[in-house]
């Protein structure tokens, strides 16, 4: 019986340094470029954030090649029982996971990689498509991630006793959890395109509040909600639910995709 609160429980976070070629951060719509002093100090106060909400935190230095690296979330997958380095469906991210290996070997006692699956060849995998709850892992085939990676993905984890059921990213949105955060074990927050599927059924929703869909990348970590500031309707409404909300300011890592997340690798370690 897997431990109740393991998805949002943490002892410990792995962060890493915006570079100064985050202006180059891969994006949807260009909106201007990041302000890079600007998004350091909002990178600290998301780190701040974390340690508030008891984490002990590891920042990597930056990676002036790899403009996304910033958002390690999508390098690696971090359960209880080890670490599993993705495979970046994005060609720019690939080696960002050859970088992250380093560290998840420093944290954690088993670290492992996707195998090549048959006539499938190398799947494609990113963290930002994985959503873990306390009973299964959900992954969003998307644009950057595909059925091969899912494949692999379920691989690896299997060992570990998880059950990985594929879901659909709708094809606007960037990763799966754009759009979607655990709140509890049995508690997501959601937009309605995501939830329109019904592949979240079982689980209780929460829909972000209309127009507010950029709030939907929150992230449970311990006892608060981590939300991108600016979305007081989606706040009112996850605090009227119960929860205690953090709002952190997220325009530079916006301007690139980014939201609170996919700027850590969140994890479980006894000491
Ligand atoms: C990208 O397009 O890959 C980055 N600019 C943003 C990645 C955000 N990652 C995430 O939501 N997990």
């Amino acid at each position: 019986m897997p431990t109740p609160g393991r998805s949002f429980r943490f002892t410990h976070a792995l962060l890493r340094e915006p570079a100064d070629s985050i202006v180059d951060g891969l994006r949807a719509v260009d909106t201007g470029a990041p302000d890079v002093a600007l998004f350091r100090a909002q990178h600290a106060a998301y780190r701040d954030a974390l340690e508030a909400a008891g984490l002990a935190t590891t920042v990597l230095g930056p990676l002036q090649e790899f403009p996304d690296s910033v958002f390690v979330e999508d390098a690696a997958l971090c359960l209880p029982e080890g670490a599993v380095v993705m495979r970046p469906g994005a060609p720019t991210r690939l080696g960002e996971a050859v970088m992250i290996e380093p560290a998840l070997r420093e944290a954690f006692d088993e670290v492992r990689h996707l195998p090549s699956l048959g006539d499938h060849g190398h799947g494609r995998i990113e963290g930002g498509d994985v959503l873990v709850t306390d009973r299964e892992i959900l992954v969003g085939r998307s644009a950057r991630t595909n059925g091969a990676g899912i494949e692999a993905l379920r691989e690896v984890v299997r060992a570990w006793g998880y059950t990985v059921r594929e879901l659909a990213t709708p094809p606007e949105v960037l990763h799966f959890k754009t759009d979607c955060g655990l709140l509890d074990g049995e508690t997501i927050l959601t937009t309605r395109r995501l939830a329109a599927g019904g592949h979240l059924d079982g689980y209780r929703l929460i829909h972000v509040a209309e127009s507010e869909e950029a709030a939907a990348n929150a992230v449970r970590v311990n006892d608060v909600v981590l939300l991108p500031a600016g979305y007081p309707r989606t706040a009112e409404l996850l605090n009227q639910a119960g929860y205690r909300v953090v709002a952190l300011p997220n325009s530079e890592a916006a301007k690139v995709d980014g939201g609170m997340s996919c700027l850590s690798l969140r994890y479980c370690r006894a000491s």
